[in-house]
């Protein structure tokens, strides 16, 4: 029995674990380690129970090939053979476009996988697609076309006030702008040093139950609110006006374009109080200097995604809550060594308009990737370009993308699908291979995703490898499994510039030292000193240099933005269409909880006994005028699909909402009992209409639904 450090990699938090190994070199169990300076002790409920997910029946231990409708195992180096093989068919034929490579949250699992996929497509000339694009891709629209600043917003820890909307990092532990490792203990922290908290959701979330306002709007109501805030700040001048007339081009555009959306507009649409509005416009401009927005997935699942997403950032835009001159950055960085910025926003790139738009649909690619919504059409429609094998990685697509008969179809009709995946899941059900990797304490790894991602103070972990795969099993490393579908191809891989030796194959800890090739610490030290998870408080301050004056400007208003606004001013207000008289008159949101992470941990010992199906949740008032009550069963139908659940009465649901959790169900067309697997909800949204036409981005949140009687 030995007890070591490491970290856990279920989800992008890497909380620090104690692992216990017995005799038999088997994982016996986990806890949350007390010493590690960042998680400080906390671990979910799912890292709690890693054992089941190394050693539990759905894992799957070979390779596999399929044969019919049935599989048989083969061993590792065949199944790379065949599969290079068909790539090299696929691009012969039909050229580098054909091939795409899909990435998703479970690489997070593994920082060398993070890098794997879109390395290998790179060195194809494949097509990338990510679960970004089906996530925040608003994100990506709006630093594009509003511009960045790169010293970053003000720390969550020692601000003054905080305005989150449509997150709920205490139970998803995962935000942009906001330190997630034992969130609890952060927020307490930062409250307890005197922040003010506002949160923007239709749910009386676990975050907004600390909230000082809570603004419970209708899903798909951010825009109004957001211009509606802008509106109040403008209108009394609270906005940082030395900092709009240095860094802001178009305010007078913005002020003009919000003027409609006056508190009591906004109110009237959001279904929220005018007053509430005014006092958070107050506390967030007016009575507090420092502290900034964050936002989550509400808002970018939302209808006007992108709209709603750049007023959020534009409040904390037009009162410069910016790291300033003379100011430390939060974090100098330990992987990734932060060089001295200068006071000045980098003026919007506009990429998006630069890269050739996707073959069906005219979307465009962000970050280099294609949108994901439109990866069935990509592989249904006919034509050149047609994408006819798809390798996918870390992600469970065939569940989690929307509109889920439509994908399972493309899926069946690709000539080749490959899926590197530990478990059994509905994509693996449709693979024609399947590569198992090692995951967690099988392999070696740094947290490099999370300081890419939210870390705010130069916090960083590694790991070694501390047991060997499950006897009997055939297991690869996922940087292996690139490196050697390359190299059957005759290319060479190359991971953060480096072009890697295609003879011999890289080890993960040679391939993490690329990852730490600009490191503030070097590899060898951080390999030495953060087993346990380590603040390096040696790292000399970064301080934020003056403005070179070769800067650019916050755009505010673009002509895109305009019109969008116009176009969200002209659409019907949620509150006049939500409610009796309407053929959907709820609006369904989604629901994280701590039990399951998407489609992942759904049999893990507690999410079979407390979340083994997924209710509908729904406010008591609405219950009440449906005749249901809690423990019924009923049907949620949109104009996508129709699918059964149960209700739950939950009074921190907004009346005229209704949530459940995404990821449930099974494959489309195989039978399953809804009380033994729940229901996918990703048959409610669909991939053609409703959709943001930019990126194509579906609605995933506040899908207009019918609940009856079952
Ligand atoms: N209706 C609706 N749909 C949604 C959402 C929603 O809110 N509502 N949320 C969306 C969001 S935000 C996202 S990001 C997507 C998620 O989409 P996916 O990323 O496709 O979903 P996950 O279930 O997280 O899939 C991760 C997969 O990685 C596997 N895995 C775990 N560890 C490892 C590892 O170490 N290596 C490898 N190779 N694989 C590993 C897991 O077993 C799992 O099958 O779903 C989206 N779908
Ligand atoms: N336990 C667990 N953890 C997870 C995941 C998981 O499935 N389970 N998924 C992981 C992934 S892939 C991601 S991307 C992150 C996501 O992390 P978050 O973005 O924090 O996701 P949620 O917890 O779903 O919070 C979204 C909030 O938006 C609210 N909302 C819905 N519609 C709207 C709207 O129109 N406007 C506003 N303002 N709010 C709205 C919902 O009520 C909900 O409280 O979580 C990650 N962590
Ligand atoms: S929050 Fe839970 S799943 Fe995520 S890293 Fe921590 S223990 Fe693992
Ligand atoms: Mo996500």
């Amino acid at each position: 029995m030995r007890v070591e450090k490491s970290f856990c990699r279920l989800c992008l938090g890497m909380c620090g674990l104690d692992v216990t190994i017995g005799d038999d070199g088997r994982v016996a169990s986990v806890r949350g380690d007390h010493d590690n300076p960042a998680s400080q002790g906390y671990a979910c409920i799912k890292g709690l129970e890693v054992p089941t997910a190394l050693y539990g029946d759905k894992r799957i231990m070979r390779p596999r090939k399929r044969v019919g409708d049935s599989y048989v195992e083969i061993p590792l180096e065949q199944a790379l053979d065949e599969i290079a093989a068909k790539m090299q068919m696929i691009l012969d034929e039909d050229g580098p476009q054909s091939l795409a490579f899909f990435r998703g949250t479970g690489t997070f699992g593994s920082n060398v996988a993070i890098f794997s996929w879109p390395n290998l497509a790179e060195c194809v000339g494949g097509q990338k697609f990510s679960t970004m694009t089906i996530d925040q891709s608003a994100k990506w629209v709006v630093q594009d076309r509003l511009g960045t600043w790169p010293a970053g917003k003000h720390p969550f820890m020692g601000s003054e006030v905080f305005l989150l909307a449509g997150t709920n990092p205490l139970v998803s532990v995962y935000c942009w702008d906001m330190p997630v490792q034992n969130p609890m203990k952060k927020l307490k922290e930062a409250r307890a040093n005197g922040l003010k908290l506002i949160v923007i959701d239709p749910r009386k979330t676990e975050m907004a139950e600390f909230a000082d306002i809570h603004l419970q709007l209708y899903p798909g109501e951010d825009a109004a609110v957001a211009a509606g805030l802008i509106h109040v700040i403008l209108a009394n001048g609270w906005e940082d006006k030395e900092f709009c007339e240095a860094h802001v081009h178009g305010l007078e555009q913005l002020r003009r374009e919000v003027a409609p959306f006056t508190p009591e507009v906004v109110a009237e649409r959001a279904g929220i109080d005018a007053d509430d509005l005014v006092a958070a416009a107050r506390l967030f401009a007016h009575e507090s200097k420092r502290g900034t927005v964050g936002t989550g997935t509400g808002v970018d699942m939302a209808p006007f995604p992108n709209l709603a997403e750049q007023l959020y950032e534009t409040i904390g835009v037009i009162c410069g809550r910016f790291v300033r001159e003379g100011e430390p950055l939060p974090n100098p960085g330990v992987l990734i060594a932060r060089q001295p910025p200068h006071a000045e926003p980098v003026g919007p790139a506009r990429n998006f308009e630069k890269m050739p738009r996707s073959r069906v649909r005219g979307a465009v690619r962000l970050m280099g990737e294609s949108a994901t919504p439109t990866l069935a059409e990509e592989i249904l429609t006919p034509g050149k370009g047609r994408v006819r094998g798809l390798l996918i990685s870390g992600a469970n697509p065939a569940s989690a993308i929307p509109d889920s008969r439509k994908v399972v179809e493309a899926f069946r009709a690709l000539d080749l699908l490959v899926v590197v995946e530990p478990f059994e899941t509905e994509t693996v059900k449709l693979a024609d291979y399947v590569i198992p990797p090692k995951i967690l304490f099988e392999h070696a790894d740094l947290t490099f995703g999370l300081e890419a991602n939210s870390m705010q103070f130069p916090y960083s972990q590694y790991t070694a490898a501390l047991v060997d795969p499950p006897e009997g099993s055939e297991l690869a490393d996922e940087g292996y499994v690139a490196w050697s579908l390359a190299k059957r191809l005759g290319k060479t891989l190359t991971y953060f510039g480096t072009d890697l030796d295609m003879e011999t194959p890289p080890s993960d800890d040679y391939l993490l030292s690329l990852l730490a090739a600009n490191a503030n610490v070097p590899f060898e030290r951080i390999k030495q000193e953060a087993v346990g998870g380590r603040i390096f408080d040696d790292i000399p301050e970064v301080l934020v240099l003056p403005p070179s004056g070769n800067g650019g400007k916050f755009e505010v208003m673009p002509d895109d933005l305009a019109a969008e606004i116009r176009a969200f001013a002209a659409a019907s207000p949620v509150s006049r269409t939500v409610g009796e008289g309407n053929e959907y008159p709820l609006r369904m949101i989604s629901r994280r909880i701590r039990e399951v992470s998407n489609t992942s941990c759904r049999d893990f010992p507690t999410a079979r006994k407390r979340a083994a199906y997924n209710p509908l949740c729904a406010h008591p008032a609405d219950l009440a005028r449906l005749g249901l009550s809690d423990g019924d069963a009923c049907w949620v139908s949109s104009d996508n699909g129709q699918i059964p659940a149960i209700v739950r009465e939950d009074e921190t649901l907004k009346p005229g909402c209704v949530s459940m959790t995404h990821g449930y169900g099974w494959l489309v067309g195989e039978d399953f009992d809804y009380e033994e697997r729940g229901s996918s909800i990703s048959l409610l949204v669909s991939l053609d209409r409703d959709c943001e036409p930019l990126q194509a981005m579906p609605r995933m949140s506040g899908v207009p639904v019918r609940v009856e009687a079952r």
